[in-house]
């Protein structure tokens, strides 16, 4: 009987002080979550006003963050963090190798149904990071609408999945003069300038698409050769001063080697012109590997206008005593049209007429 008791009286005691341990504990959750919604009201507030009266911040930061309000600004209810991050390197959206092929026609209103992102002019940054660069793609261009259309089509995804703050240019040579591949490219350079502060250059010849999208078309510390292995020349390099096809040049690299050559019309050489600037102001090539530059080129017969161009061997013995006279600092031409389609800027241009 006396045992029974003491045992009542220790449970008594027990469940008292769980009771007070219960009250304790929901007291203290209570406190917590009325103080995490005061905070989260808080903070809410304090992004939308940021948004709101503050865009001249994210001006003065990085021009290509100014386009990046509006966006936000459209979709406000959503708190963005105030200033975006760099976006991560290498571009955590890349896939690796790709399946390209020429055999069906594409449709480039699927395209630009697909990426209402991009930007009239082909120009896209991401949304959600900061690219790592600004990239100005430059193509040289004369009646290839066929393969203009299969570049668009496989390569804008590509780039958007590079993450790259980038626009690309086709420069359009008017006329029936002789093809000049390299003023063409010195014409993109200056155009692209004038419209963003581009800090890279990449330029493709037309019908070259690379194979695998960790083929990054952005600039390093060295000039870059991105076509290192063509389907045309068997997957390898035809030899080892090979620029052609697809390069990439920062700001910097180009204006160290007084831009491209105006004086190559016609097909061949100013490829090997342009190694030879990069080494005799001692640069090197920098290349991705074998399997990530593999790239398929669309078939085509040689251009009309466009034959080897005979003076191309005299010409690149000469580059170093040239390329001080003859580069961007002694281009000239007019530009004739300028279109904007959302997926590129069209320029055509008058080059002029070959001298001899
Ligand atoms: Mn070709």
């Amino acid at each position: 009987m006396r045992d029974s008791n003491v045992n009542f009286g220790v449970l008594h005691r027990t469940c008292k002080l769980l009771v007070f341990f219960c009250f304790v504990y929901i007291t203290a959750t209570l406190v917590y979550y009325a103080k995490s919604v005061n905070f989260r009201l808080a903070f809410v507030q304090n992004q939308q006003s940021h948004v709101k009266t503050d865009p001249i911040k994210l001006e003065v930061k990085y021009s290509g963050a100014l386009e990046l309000k509006t966006t936000l600004g459209s979709n406000s209810s959503e708190p963005g963090p105030k200033t975006l991050e760099q976006c991560p390197d290498p571009s955590p959206l890349l896939v690796g190798p790709l399946r390209i092929e020429f055999s069906s026609p594409v449709n480039l209103d699927t395209l630009r149904r697909e990426h209402p992102e991009l930007r009239e002019g082909g120009r896209y940054a991401p949304p959600n990071c900061v690219a790592l660069q600004r990239v100005a793609i430059i193509i040289p261009f004369r009646n290839r609408d066929e393969h203009l259309k299969f570049w668009l089509y496989y390569l804008h995804p590509i780039l958007l999945r590079q993450q790259l703050d980038y626009g690309v240019y086709i420069i359009n040579q008017d006329g029936d003069e002789t093809f000049n591949r390299a003023k063409l490219l010195n014409v993109g350079f200056a155009e692209a300038l004038k419209e963003y502060n581009y800090d890279c250059f990449v330029f493709s010849d037309v019908d070259l698409i690379p194979m695998d999208d960790r083929n990054t078309y952005r600039c390093f510390s060295q000039p870059r050769h991105l076509s290192v292995s063509m389907d045309k020349f068997g997957f390898r390099l035809p030899y080892n001063q090979y620029f052609g096809g697809v390069s990439s040049l920062s700001k910097e690299q180009f204006l160290k080697i007084n831009g491209f050559p105006n004086n190559y019309w016609g097909w061949g050489g100013e490829d090997d012109d342009i190694y030879n600037r990069l080494s005799s102001k001692g640069m090197s090539i920098s290349r991705p590997s074998g399997a990530i530059g593999k790239c398929r080129m669309i078939r085509h017969e040689r251009d009309k206008k466009n034959d080897p161009n005979p003076q191309r061997f005299d010409r690149i013995a000469h580059t170093r005593e040239t390329m001080l006279k003859d580069g961007i600092s002694s281009l000239s031409y007019s530009v004739l049209k300028v279109e904007k389609d959302l997926l590129y800027t069209k320029i055509t241009v008058d080059v002029g007429k070959r001298t001899k």
